[in-house]
């Protein structure tokens, strides 16, 4: 078969070299504390960005073409796009893609016939990973583009729709399991509100509960062994997303008993846009043992929306990689749900934003695990709560052997309380630059 994209495959030449088509320090063989860097890192291509968005926005129509020499909106592309897919990620040695139903297949007006039109191309896909060994990360369904889930999805006000929502549930999880994904991904889309003079939230809440529970059921039905993920969002599209952020997807999911089921699939994007650090949401799924899979992208400091751009942000990698590290990996991956910039609308800009973002990433493994051989941080921070352990009433108050009557009679016996130690903000953040950069 002809070669769609005239790049060659990219390998690896090290940070002194200037070659664009190359990564500088993403070396997939490279062992970091134990592991190879490709196992570290599972590295997802997401399908909507990379092979259907050509770079439409509000004020104007698309710049990058993505016809691949074929006539949009017919199976002949969507193969082209599995074509091209396929052959992107082998030169990149990217091991995993993401997908949702609409994203492989052009929508049909009748939801048989775009059943149908998946089943195909599934076919294709599958022979594809088997030819290539490239896996699939996760699936998931758009419940949002289509004008019917104008009110959301699982918490539309019609009935109707929701059957609809449960219709491409069903079919994306079928997909998943055919094409062995590892996770199964509900981003929200539409499932928020714009005002509360006409929605009961609770209903709506309870609505999307009762389509996740089904999902839940049919996919352990049908083999899915994989996790369910929620990916929290706070705004956009709907001024008010159910999903905010963590905290609030894993008190949404703990409320609805699906904690064992799910997990967090967080976005870089999605996390800043909520008013925290990505770390932040990272660290809050893990310590409840919620931390699933990434999107790996980023905001922009000056924009109140969801950019998605490719990583670049090397601090935020590494404080990204620090969590991830410590929380033991991952058992989903890096998806870059990232698009190129409109003016970067060439082939070449598509691999070059991948070489961006898996460097970017590599570069921020490299530095997390320094970070943790140094130890300095580590051993700040056990310091920082050792009254807990080395004073009796420290023991006292974690083992819940004592009563506010106690502790009250402590601090009255005291008098005043001494300031707590010195947090050395600035300290453990020039640590961190003297790693980064030393
Ligand atoms: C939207 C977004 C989605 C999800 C999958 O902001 O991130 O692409 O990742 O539906
Ligand atoms: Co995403």
């Amino acid at each position: 078969m002809s070669e769609i994209f005239n790049v060659e495959k990219i390998k690896y030449e090290g940070p002194k070299s200037k070659n664009p088509f190359a990564f500088k320090y993403y070396d997939a063989d490279r062992v970091i504390m134990g592991k190879k860097m490709s196992e570290h890192l599972p590295f997802a291509m997401a399908w909507w960005h990379n092979l259907c968005a050509e770079g439409t926005d509000m004020f104007g129509r698309g710049v990058a073409d993505k016809s691949f020499g074929c006539e949009r909106g017919t199976m002949e592309h969507a193969k082209a796009k599995v074509d091209a897919g396929f052959e992107f990620m082998q030169k990149l040695g990217i091991e995993y893609f993401c997908f949702h139903d609409v994203d492989i297949v052009p929508e049909a007006d009748d939801i048989k016939e775009t059943n149908r039109r998946l089943d195909e191309i599934s076919d294709y896909i599958l022979e594809k990973m088997n030819q290539t060994g490239i896996k699939c990360l996760w699936g998931t369904a758009n419940m949002f583009s289509n004008p019917r889930f104008c009110n959301g999805a699982g918490s539309s006000n019609s009935a109707e729709v929701f059957a609809f929502a449960a219709a491409q549930v069903k079919k994306a999880l079928d997909l998943t399991v055919k094409l062995g994904g590892r996770g199964y991904v509900f981003w929200g889309g539409r499932e928020g509100y714009e005002t509360l003079l006409n929605t009961d939230v609770k209903f709506e809440q309870d609505n999307i509960a009762r389509l996740m529970k089904m999902a839940v059921e049919y996919g352990r039905s049908i083999g899915f062994t994989g996790d369910f993920y929620i990916e929290p969002k706070p705004k956009e599209p709907m001024k008010h997303q159910y999903d905010f952020d963590a905290a609030t997807a894993i008190g949404f999911l703990k409320a609805h008993g699906l904690d064992k089921d799910f997990k967090m699939n967080i976005e870089a994007n999605h996390a800043t846009l909520a008013g925290h650090t990505f770390e932040h949401d990272l660290r809050i799924s893990a310590i409840n043992g919620m931390l699933g899979s990434i999107d790996a992208n980023q905001g922009d400091y000056l924009l109140g929306w969801d950019t998605d751009e490719f990583p670049f942000d090397v601090y935020t990698a590494t404080l990204c990689m620090l969590e991830v590290l410590n929380a033991g990996g991952l058992t989903g991956g890096f998806n870059f749900d990232a698009k190129n910039r409109r003016p970067s609308y060439t082939y070449e800009d598509m691999f070059i934003g991948f070489i961006l973002g898996m460097d970017t990433f590599a570069l921020g493994l490299i530095k997390a695990a320094e970070l943790i051989e140094d130890g300095r941080l580590d051993e700040f921070k056990k310091e920082r709560y050792s009254s807990y352990y080395n004073t009796e009433i420290g023991q006292k108050i974690l083992s819940g052997e004592t009563t506010l009557t106690e502790l009250s009679e402590y601090a009255e016996k005291l008098g005043s309380a001494s300031l707590p130690g010195s947090g050395r903000q600035e300290l453990l953040e020039s640590i961190v630059n003297s790693v980064l950069f030393g």
